[in-house]
């Protein structure tokens, strides 16, 4: 064993010899000491940390140089922080938190910037906890496009809408019908919907009714919200509903390609269990696992659309809303049965395929879209459910069934034909080739291929683009629930582990790269994407750039002079910012007046942010080369208040700053 370990020493020791070499050819000569010192030194460092040739490969398969950048991105939910984070991939850098559903201090985010959108929907600063889940990266023609992204926020029933020019939230929306979600947000192949989907039943409309009524008045529900891409906001008086039975929805896919013009969306407690333990009744985890099979539905979105352009359909909180009885009459909704309390349905790259993790099954299940479609012509369903849903017979709606470990949950797909699910209960990833399929692995057959162990109890995972038409392979992230004794001890509230892994080599098994802690709250679900997609500002394009509606406002403040005009009981303040100053840096007001403030940052250099916060009054603002930003308040608090650049944009920096007098 020790033996075998040197000869992988000294292997590994000649790769970084040659890549010394290479360098130093790349550099047109460099310094000899370096290229000669360095395969003896890192073997030093590698003895010395007792690193085996695993590590070694992991490290050298992840370490950026400075200055050298990801080859992707993971934006990856940030759980119960309400936030969205961006990590570089392979490095595992978090690069970036944007703020989406709670204040950040530095972003200026929920502290008194008018332009934004927490600030819009929460005046009061009342901001509920969220608890963000799918994050969902914008398609076109079913490949990211690097333009949005949007994320769902389970405990509210909230959808947002990120702008990836400037990484800034721009559009919070609450369902209007119902106060939860899950399957938030998937999006269409064309970012034409962003798909929110309901988890647990409740009384449409947010109305007090009686659990004993679950069964007639309970319901869950799937929203559409129309997305136009040229405002990049989600536009409700073109966004619709429809009602679905009071199972509990859980994850969501959109079809593509094949299945486009589909969503597919899982559901468990078809047993309609309504609870209350403490009534003697059966608690809902026992309530909710009775059935061995339960629903996955069936949504023809495009007829859909017909529906509601001809006008069948009623208003919920002034909303459009599809009743069940019409989705299940006229096309929209049918259901074909899954295994056991389903959890992930993943399409696959080709969107012929839908699969299908049953939590409590030890297979993933493969259905076909042909298959489905065919049946759905034939009208061959095996009954309805209690509403009236067209149920599919499974055998003709199925294609294939892969036993792969115990507790499947979620599936991605590479570029060679294998596919991979998360396997919660054996905290594995299980990889396994794709049969009778456009992606069809070298096997060409439906079969289990291998399994590596994850650290510990994973959800979901993301491999590059590996929810897209155009998977990249390369890598994956297994987003694991617990961390248990991963890393140092820090109190009973571990981080979660990320942890990447690479399934570039097809003909080995999977290997372990890199373990990140993530200490912010639960992310659920990432995507991956390359990092060329992206086409972020460097600076706001013109001075005087409003972030929100991305348009330069009020053309007169960019002119660079500072400001200030009193009419009546308001005071409207003009402040350019520039290294290292602001003007004006007496603000004299008085007590009870009302204040409009704007701030300008006239710098084109990058990077170049000033910030602003104001002792005594709840202000925080970031504002980035070339932005506008206003605050509005009322001057309520008499005194001397001292503002200042809250970023260390100069030497002079401490020396940027100024005087709000509120006078009595
Ligand atoms: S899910 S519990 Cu995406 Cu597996 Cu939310
Ligand atoms: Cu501007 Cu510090």
């Amino acid at each position: 064993m020790l033996k075998s370990n040197w000869i992988r020493y000294t292997i590994v020791a000649g790769i970084l010899l040659l890549f010394a070499v290479m360098l130093m050819l790349m550099r047109g000569g460099g310094k000899n000491a370096m290229v000669s010192g360095l395969p003896n030194e890192a073997m030093e460092i590698a003895r010395s940390r007792e690193l085996s040739p695993d590590d070694v490969y992991a490290a050298l398969a992840t370490y950026m140089p400075t200055g050298r950048p990801d080859e992707y991105l993971m934006f990856a939910s940030g759980g119960h922080s309400g936030q969205l984070l961006v990590i570089g991939v392979p490095s595992m850098r978090l690069l970036k938190t944007v703020a989406v559903f709670t204040p950040e201090p530095w972003q200026g985010y929920g502290y008194g910037v008018m332009e934004n959108p927490l600030q819009e929907k929460y005046p009061d600063s009342a901001y509920p906890p969220a608890d963000t889940h799918h994050p969902a990266l914008s398609e076109t023609n079913g490949e990211y496009d690097g333009e949005f992204a949007f994320i769902g926020d389970k405990t509210n029933g909230r959808v947002a809408v990120v702008d990836l020019r400037d990484f800034e939230t721009k559009q919070i929306l609450s369902n209007p019908v119902i106060n939860n979600n899950h399957g938030a947000a998937f999006v269409t192949p064309n970012t034409e919907y962003v798909v929110e989907v309901s988890q647990y039943g409740v009384p449409l409309g947010n109305k007090y009714v009686p659990i004993e009524k679950y069964k007639e008045e309970y319901r869950g529900l799937v929203t559409f919200w129309k997305f136009d891409r040229k405002k990049g906001r989600l536009i409700p008086d073109q966004s619709f509903s429809i009602e679905l039975p009071p199972y509990w929805q859980d994850l969501a896919d959109c079809g593509k390609l094949a299945s486009d013009g589909w969503v597919f969306i899982n559901s468990f407690n078809t047993e309609l269990a309504t609870g209350g333990m403490e009534k003697g009744n059966p608690p809902f985890e026992a309530g909710t696992a009775e059935n061995d099979m339960d629903y996955m539905h069936l949504i023809n979105w495009k007829k859909a659309e017909e529906l509601i352009s001809s006008g069948k359909f009623q208003k919920i909180n002034n909303f459009r809303v599809i009743s069940l009885k019409d989705a299940s009459e006229s096309g929209v909704l049918y259901f074909a049965p899954e295994p056991k309390s389903p959890h992930g349905v993943d399409i696959c790259p080709c969107g012929e395929h839908i699969v299908v993790g049953g939590k409590l099954d030890p297979h993933v299940t493969i259905f076909g879209m042909s298959k489905i479609k065919q049946a759905i012509e034939a009208k061959d369903f095996e009954g309805k459910d209690v509403y009236g849903v067209p149920i599919l017979k499974f055998d003709a709606a199925k294609v294939a069934q892969v036993e792969v470990g115990l507790g499947p949950l979620h599936t991605q797909f590479d570029d060679q034909g294998y596919a991979y699910t998360s396997l919660f209960l054996d905290s594995a990833v299980a990889r396994w080739s794709m049969g009778d399929c456009k992606f069809k692995a070298p096997e060409g057959d439906w079969k289990m291929i291998s399994k590596i162990q994850t650290h510990y109890n994973i959800g979901h995972l993301a491999a590059v683009e590996g929810d897209t038409v155009k998977p990249s392979g390369k890598m994956l992230v297994a987003l694991n629930k617990w961390s248990m004794d991963r890393f140092t001890n820090v109190g009973p509230l571990l981080p979660q582990n990320l942890q990447l892994i690479d399934i570039n080599n097809t003909g080995e098994s999977m290997r372990l790269l890199y373990d990140m802690p993530l200490g912010v709250g639960e992310p659920h679900y990432a995507q991956i994407m390359k990092a060329e997609r992206l086409k972020a500002f460097e600076v706001y394009p013109e001075i005087g750039w409003n972030a929100h509606t991305q348009t330069q406002v009020d053309p007169k403040f960019a002119g660079g002079k500072g400001t200030v005009v009193v009419k009546g009981n308001t005071v409207e303040i003009y402040t350019p910012l520039i290294r290292s100053h602001f003007d004006p840096e007496h603000i004299e007001v008085k007590k009870g007046q009302k204040v409009i403030w704007k701030l300008t940052n006239l710098e084109r250099t990058r990077d170049t942010t000033h910030g602003l916060t104001v002792a005594g009054y709840r202000i925080g603002a970031s504002i980035e080369p070339g932005e506008t930003v206003t605050f509005e308040f009322v001057a309520d608090k008499e005194g001397v208040y001292p503002f200042y650049c809250s970023e260390f944009c100069s030497a002079l920096h401490l020396e940027m700053m100024g005087y709000l007098f509120v006078k009595p």
